[in-house]
């Protein structure tokens, strides 16, 4: 911007719909957010438009939009718009717990995901995350990943109603809803791809498409697969259009294209409108392939944080209560920027959560070399959180564990990188080990992508006999989820796992799922499980009750709120992880051992560094206390704080 921003126009167009007595609050958040919206959209947009006074009309139409999901914001929203604005860090909290699932796996649908929250009550759960629930492409859809209208719910799940119902009651209950928005791409028979394919020269262009295949095979030169067995290949070619379609994932779900500034302010406004409906969280599904550069991957581009952060502007200045989640499964140097920054004089916000992607898959990792050597170097790849932000943690989703995020880790100790990883992933598939899973889209076993299937297929209790392989395929469990619960961010349940549930291969039998074996990951909630959840008999119980037990002393230590300092402590034996939480002379001191062997920690040594090394432990999670050497069983965690 060469002269200073005259606001008065985008303050008008914002407020013209807007009630007299929110003037004032909402041409606070103007000033303070408009500046950055300004100068994002000009930088995306700015040469698209024949002057910059034809760009402010643009950013002006823009606000007007925004206004009116303001002027349509119900007063309850509103409320905890306003509650929300004087406690920026609700979100980051030790009390903080997701929990992940399918609408109709979990409850059939809407209304049966309400009689559920006592459920979620019982965990102490505060944050849930319901997979797509919008109306979706008939037919094979990504388990709701092709969303054919943003403004409708899926019939089979309910309707609208029932999501404000919903929303309301799990608002009451303490538990923010969070939905997916999956802003990449849309269902080739949502209305924007069926006028595309109809000819309308408006929607084609809301599309990446080209007649031939000249640019495609260009920009294939550096692209990945997501999908490569069951949809190899970026582009798919439409005979209705006679031409080629971006498609990074299935053929069906056609790519949005961002560098049209409508696709923008459509997308923008569809979120907003949502975010009236109760919605307090938005996963954004596949923020990393929001722009696409000839000569790149096309992930992570500058300009795909400037869609984020200019998002972010428009939800802060229309529903400051709501939080965007950045889905991004990249690399772990890749994963701060979606956080934004605020290094002083150059602050950009953009997510306030994003999912630690390499720190899961890394946990998996030295489960399996039982060894924490890579787990170490994410940890210290992973730097502090910028303010008002939080890390997603979690052990697993609805997803495959992706192991190739772990490519520039894995090379620092190991020449053949392709062949540590693809270790790993036979591990999973049950070469040779305790696991239970399978690969992801490769029969190659040379090959790395990705393993599918429950945590607790994975740690061992489906290949469970005695009761010793039980306790460890519990504790194995267990740590897993306690480094998620310790690491320092908002910690996320999948469906399932709080009931040690195990692999479903009924997929096979459904022809739309039979293709994708992520779906061996994604039962049917298991009523009968969760009737034994309070026995310790039972496997059910066992990991129920530790969870549930765990998740109650995290409450109890602030040492564990997302924002709080974190030191990697060096623990000479390789296979264990310790570190520090919160300050450095009340710590929490996290301790887990990922082999399946005993070992002695001398506490003096491990504390070298910090003048609390002649300290009395308590270990928070069974009292029992300790001084000088630490004993650590296989796959035993220690969550200890000094006496
Ligand atoms: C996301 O995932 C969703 O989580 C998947 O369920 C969808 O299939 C996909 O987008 C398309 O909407 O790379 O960062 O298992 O890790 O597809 C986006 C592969 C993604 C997923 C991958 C992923």
């Amino acid at each position: 911007m060469s002269v200073a921003l005259n606001t008065a126009p985008f303050l008008t167009a914002l407020l013209s719909n807007v009630a007299p007595g929110m003037h004032a609050s909402i041409e606070a958040r103007l000033a303070k957010h408009l500046p950055n919206l300004y100068q994002t959209l000009q930088a995306l947009y700015g040469d698209q438009f024949s002057d910059e006074q034809a760009y402010a009309t643009w950013l002006a139409e823009l606000l007007q939009v925004t206004g009116e999901a303001i002027a349509a914001r119900p007063l309850p929203l509103q409320a905890l718009d306003t509650a929300r604005s004087t406690d920026k860090n609700w979100f980051t909290k030790e009390n903080m717990l997701g929990y992940c699932c399918y609408v109709d796996r979990f409850a059939s649908d809407l209304r049966g995901v309400r009689q559920r929250i006592p459920h979620l009550q019982e965990l102490g759960v505060t944050y849930l995350h319901l997979l797509p629930f919008l109306k979706a492409r008939a037919g094979e859809n990504d388990g709701g990943f092709a969303v054919a209208d943003f403004d409708a719910i899926e019939p089979r799940l309910g309707n609208m109603a029932d999501l404000e119902e919903l929303s309301s009651a799990l608002r009451a209950a303490g538990i923010s809803l969070c939905s997916d928005f999956i802003l990449n791409h849309v269902a080739d028979d949502h209305p924007w791809a069926i006028a595309a394919k109809q000819g309308d020269p408006h929607y084609r262009d809301y599309f990446y498409h080209y007649p031939d295949r000249t640019a495609p095979d260009n920009f294939e030169k550096n692209l990945g697969q997501v999908f490569p067995q069951v949809a190899p290949g970026n582009f798919s070619f439409v005979p209705e259009l006679q031409e080629w379609v971006w498609t990074t994932f299935y053929p069906y779900q056609w790519d949005l294209n961002y560098s049209n500034p409508k696709v923008f302010a459509d997308m923008a406004a569809a979120l907003l409108r949502l975010a009236n409906r109760g919605v307090e969280a938005f996963r954004l599904d596949s923020t990393a392939f929001l722009w696409k550069r000839a000569g790149t991957k096309c992930m992570n581009q500058p300009e795909a944080h400037q869609i984020l952060q200019a998002l972010r502007s428009l939800v802060d200045i229309a529903a400051p209560g709501v939080l965007l989640k950045a889905e991004a499964i990249v690399e772990t140097a890749e994963l701060p920027a979606y956080l934004g920054s605020n290094d002083g004089t150059n602050s950009k916000q953009e997510c306030h959560l994003a999912y630690h992607s390499s720190l899961m898959a890394a946990s998996w990792v030295a489960l399996t070399e039982q060894d924490t050597s890579l787990m170490r170097h994410v940890f210290a790849g992973t730097p502090a959180l910028p303010e008002q932000s939080s890390w997603l943690t979690y052990v697993r989703c609805h997803d495959d564990i992706g192991w190739n995020v772990l490519r520039p880790e894995a090379s620092i100790e190991t020449e053949d990188v392709q062949q540590r990883l693809a270790r790993v992933s036979r591990f999973y598939s049950g070469d040779g080990s305790y696991a239970r899973g399978a690969s992801f889209q490769a029969d190659d076993p040379a090959a790395v992508h990705g393993t599918v299937g429950m945590a607790a297929a994975l740690t061992g209790f489906s290949s469970a006999h005695t009761a010793t392989e039980k306790h460890l395929a519990r504790q194995r469990l267990l740590l897993l989820y306690g480094l998620s619960f310790c690491f320092g961010g908002m910690p996320l349940i999948y469906m399932g796992d709080e009931l040690a549930q195990a692999n479903d291969e009924t997929y096979l039998q459904v022809p739309a799922q039979a293709a994708d074996n992520r779906w061996l990951h994604r039962p049917v909630w298991d009523r009968e499980l969760y009737a034994k959840r309070h026995s310790s008999l039972h496997d059910a119980g066992a990991v129920f009750n530790a969870l549930a037990h765990m998740l109650q002393q995290r409450r109890q230590l602030p040492q564990l709120a997302a924002q709080e300092a974190r030191h990697l402590l060096n623990a000479k034996d390789p296979a264990v992880l310790a570190f520090l939480r919160g300050s450095t002379d009340a710590p929490l001191l996290f301790l887990g051992n990922f082999s399946e062997n005993s070992i002695n920690l001398n506490m003096a040594e491990l504390l070298e560094n910090y003048d609390i090394s002649d300290s009395n432990w308590m270990n928070q999670l069974d009292k029992s206390e300790m001084k000088t050497t630490v004993t650590l069983q296989a796959y035993t965690q220690l969550w200890l704080v000094r006496k």
